[in-house]
């Protein structure tokens, strides 16, 4: 074969190249907290994301293109998310990352994706100040700052809860913005707080925090901590002979709390957009399909995760990918704050945030929450 001949050859090969091309994997990134304390939470987020693309791409997918899944497990520990962040941007080349699990994962991991310039969008993230870290920084996890104030209001009213105590996580990003915005939830409704008593990551006796809230005498303990300490504390409160309610933050909303308290999980307030109660198509559509897909009922970190990769293939939808990464992260970024969504946790829109000096930065969630109480290993909506 002469020069100008072979030189055709691979020309046209290249063509057929560019056109199968056409019909590509649009590769997400997952970081998930599959193993440790917060595991409970990150496989339910996971089976919510496994759900949604398997839908999706029966569905044909993103303008006929299919979204993989990259799925890692970041362990719950900050050390780890960074890494797992690393390796799905630079190593694995990513579009986008979903995740990290915890707060406290995603404020060491989330400046990563930021000078990367690619899109970061946590599904659970809750603490104040996360989405502050950048303009590529996404959220569809209502605030803790959104949230407590609802649910405190909720509780005083219907509860009649005119004192309380506080107990909260003083190690941990997500558990120590729980408080700040308890803090300031009670003291706008004029709330007094009888004493406030901290624990660490990994305690497992709280009996001496208990003993002196149940002196104090309050009408209810608000509680800021994620499930694998809060769950061991609602029992010894409960075993202490505390019957009052205990008003809990989001790490509060996960089912692990009746595998950990059991007949001791009642009286647990919480909010959240998500119900298992709500009957709307989507959410019925969403219960249905989960408890085929994984034989159990799912929970908020589910739905979350489910409605996130909604949101982002309908941004994708008016997206024009062109194999150019940085083009294309770019372009994805520019295309999810205008996205309008109604899924399982109901309708959904972002909000721009301010960084820290006062210029727009990330985006948060805009969704109302409901309070929810529990009762026989359920959690039942509070009207
Ligand atoms: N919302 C919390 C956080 O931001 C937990 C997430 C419960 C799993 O860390």
């Amino acid at each position: 074969m002469n020069r100008a001949l072979s030189r055709s050859v691979v020309a046209i090969a290249a063509l057929g190249a560019a056109s199968f091309a056409q019909a590509a994997d649009i590769k997400i990134g997952v970081a998930a907290a599959l193993t440790g304390g917060a595991g409970q939470y990150g496989n339910a987020i996971r089976n919510g994301f496994q759900l949604a693309v398997e839908e999706i791409n029966a569905a044909g997918g993103v303008n006929g293109d299919k979204i993989v899944l990259q799925i890692e497990d970041e362990q719950g520990k900050k050390e780890e998310a960074i890494n797992v962040f690393k390796k799905l941007i630079f190593q694995d080349r990513v579009l986008m990352v979903f995740g990290p699990t915890l707060s406290n994962s995603a404020q060491a991991a989330h400046p990563i994706a930021q000078a990367a310039k690619t899109p970061a969008f946590g599904t659970s993230n809750t603490a104040d100040g996360i989405t502050s870290i950048g303009n590529f920084v996404f959220r569809n996890s209502v605030t803790e700052a959104d949230v407590l104030p609802a649910t405190i209001k909720k509780a005083v009213e219907v509860a009649g809860v005119k004192k309380v105590a506080v107990l909260y996580g003083n190690d941990d990003v997500f558990t120590k913005s729980g408080y700040d915005n308890f803090k300031k939830a009670l003291e706008d409704l004029k709330i007094p707080v009888t004493t406030t008593e901290t624990f660490a990551k990994g305690d497992v006796d709280f009996k001496a925090q208990l003993t002196k809230i149940k002196a104090t005498n309050p009408d209810a303990i608000v509680l800021s901590a994620l499930v694998a300490e809060g769950g061991p504390v609602m029992v010894a409160a409960r075993q202490l002979g505390i019957e009052v309610p205990i008003i809990g933050g989001n790490g509060m909303n996960s089912p692990r709390v009746f595998e950990l308290a059991k007949d001791r999980s009642d009286n647990l307030w919480v909010g959240s957009p998500w119900s298992s109660n709500n009957d709307t198509p989507a959410n019925t559509k969403f219960i249905a399909a989960y408890k085929a897909k994984y034989n159990a009922a799912p929970d908020q970190f589910a739905a979350q995760a489910y409605d996130a990769l909604y949101i982002v293939s309908t941004a994708l939808k008016g997206v024009k990918l062109t194999n150019k990464l940085e083009a294309d992260r770019l372009a994805l970024r520019d295309a999810l704050p205008a996205v309008k969504y109604t899924g399982a946790t109901g309708a959904f829109q972002f909000a721009q945030v301010k960084d820290k000096a006062g210029k727009p930065a990330g985006y948060d969630a805009v969704q109302t929450p409901i309070v929810m109480v529990t009762r026989g290993n359920a959690y039942v909506i509070q009207k």
